[in-house]
């Protein structure tokens, strides 16, 4: 738990967010300002800041985000249309919200390249 982290706050209760699936490591809500009709993170509840900040002990717990993205798109409908998986890291990615998180978005046609 880092205390001036806001998804860390997310994952305690300390601010509200409608979690939509939770597990031992993982949890997923909606994002507060969707890009897509359907906008959820996931993220892991343990604090790492980025993906530069993986380290080879924390192959399982990513490998088992994977493995869960794929079940929380199904809930939200996405399984037929798919989906798009997004992890934004430091200041050219675009990362805003220093928690390792990933995007999942869909809903609609996603364009490539992004911006
Ligand atoms: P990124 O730019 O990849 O760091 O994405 C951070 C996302 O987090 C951004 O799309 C908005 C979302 N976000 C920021 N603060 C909150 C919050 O308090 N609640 C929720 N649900 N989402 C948040």
């Amino acid at each position: 738990m880092q205390h001036d982290c806001i998804f860390c706050k997310i994952v305690n209760r300390d601010i509200p967010a409608k979690i939509i699936y939770e597990d031992e490591y993982v949890i997923a809500f909606p994002d507060v300002s969707p890009a897509a009709p359907v906008h959820i993170l996931v993220i892991p509840k343990r604090h790492i800041p980025n993906l530069t900040e993986v380290s080879p002990e924390d192959a399982a717990l990513m490998g088992h985000i994977m493995t869960t993205i794929p079940k929380i798109a199904a809930e939200a409908g996405l399984a037929d249309n798919g989906f798009r998986t997004v992890i934004n890291t430091k200041d050219d990615g675009g990362q805003t919200v220093h928690h390792l998180h990933c995007h999942v978005l869909g809903g609609r046609f996603m364009k490539w390249p992004p911006g």
